[in-house]
This record gives structure tokens, C-alpha cells and sequence, in this order.
């Protein structure tokens, strides 16, 4: 064997080992066990539709609370929710690791914890990437109490009806992924409670 080529294999035995081996089967992202408020959860929604976030110690999933969304919401009107980095609330930034420690590659999907309602209408879950591009998931709440949902990253897609105007928009998604968000897409009024955020190794 030539030198460069166990060069080679030993570089690529370094470099699988530190993508898949070493990184953990899975990685809490968030599971909201700060108090939640206006200076810890970046939220909002369109004139006329209303939200209301807060922590709930009595549907929870992971650790001592869950995040509660109450909302009412307008037809044409629009609400997020959100948690992580770079976004105009600072004190938003409260995950459980830093975007810049997760082994991004190690992983192929969000896993999370929703408490549905069966109301038949739809949440987006929405990833914005290192370079402010979103990309979104489409959560179908067609079931009652509280479900795993498991987000694969390769479903996920390009918000075509809106992105921040400084974002990067190369349908790429560009690790780390800086934030989440929550978007309930159904006029009306409900609640909904999320949990346990994590990144994992979904079964192909
Ligand atoms: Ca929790």
C-alpha cells in the first residue's frame, strides 16, 4: 500500500469517527425549562390575531414544563414562535447547547413533542439556518394528547412565501441551524403545548 493511501483511510476513519461514532445518538436542542416570556421566547403574530405564550407544569413532556401556545388567529393572518439564535429577542438564545457544538451531520432529523388537539389543522415548524434562510415542515394535527413527531431534515423546504430580506437564499441548508420556530396555520382559536426538541438518527 502507497503512504498516501493509508494516509487516506486514516483520515477517512478520523473523520467518520468524529461525524458518527463520537457524536451521541441524539442531542436535546430545547425542551423550554426557563421561565418563558416576552424576553425568553421571540413571538408575535399579526394585527387582529392574538397569542399568548407561557410555560405549562402540567402537560409536559421533558423536564419540569413545556412551552404553552394559546392563539387566535385571523384568516390571512400570520403569528411565530421562536427559540435560538440571531433572532431580534436576545434572550431567546436559552437552548441547551450552542448551535456551533452540535455535530449537525450526525443527525437526520428533529424530533419533537406536540400535544394535539385533533382540530385538523396544521402547525409549520420552521428551521432558520446559519445564513437566515427558512426552511419549513408541515405538522398535520390530526391527533389528541401528546405524539413524537419526527421531522425528517430531508422534508423539509424552502419557505416560498417568505423569507428575511438578508437571508441567504440558496436552498442549501447551511449548518448550524441558528433557530426554530411555530407557526399555527388554522383560523380559529387553540392551544397547543410543545416538548423535548432534539436532534436524532431517525430509521431511513
Ligand atoms: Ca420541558
Amino acid at each position: 500500500m502507497r503512504v498516501g493511501n493509508a494516509c487516506a483511510i486514516v483520515f477517512a476513519v478520523l473523520v467518520f469517527g468524529s461525524g458518527c461514532s463520537n457524536a451521541p445518538s441524539e442531542v436535546t436542542i430545547d425542551s423550554f425549562e426557563d421561565p418563558l416570556t416576552k424576553e425568553t421566547v421571540d413571538y408575535g403574530a399579526s394585527d387582529g390575531s392574538s397569542l399568548k405564550v407561557e410555560a405549562d407544569t402540567n402537560i409536559k413532556m421533558c423536564g419540569n414544563q413545556s412551552l404553552k401556545i394559546e392563539y387566535e388567529l385571523k384568516p390571512s393572518g400570520y403569528m411565530w414562535i421562536a427559540r435560538g439564535y440571531n433572532l431580534d429577542v436576545k434572550g431567546a438564545a436559552k437552548w441547551e447547547v450552542l448551535p456551533q457544538d452540535v455535530k449537525w451531520r450526525a443527525y437526520n432529523a428533529v424530533s419533537l413533542q406536540m400535544y394535539g388537539t385533533n382540530s385538523g389543522g396544521v402547525v409549520a415548524f420552521d428551521l432558520k439556518d446559519k445564513d437566515g434562510e427558512i426552511w419549513r415542515y408541515i405538522i398535520d394535527d390530526d391527533f389528541t394528547g401528546w405524539k413524537e413527531i419526527v421531522c425528517p431534515l430531508k422534508d423539509f423546504f424552502v419557505r416560498k412565501d417568505w423569507q428575511p430580506e438578508k437571508a441567504v437564499k440558496n436552498e442549501v441548508m447551511d449548518f448550524p441551524v441558528m433557530s426554530f420556530q411555530f407557526e399555527p396555520r388554522l383560523p380559529g382559536k387553540g392551544v397547543y403545548y410543545f416538548d423535548c426538541i432534539k436532534l436524532i438518527r431517525a430509521k431511513k
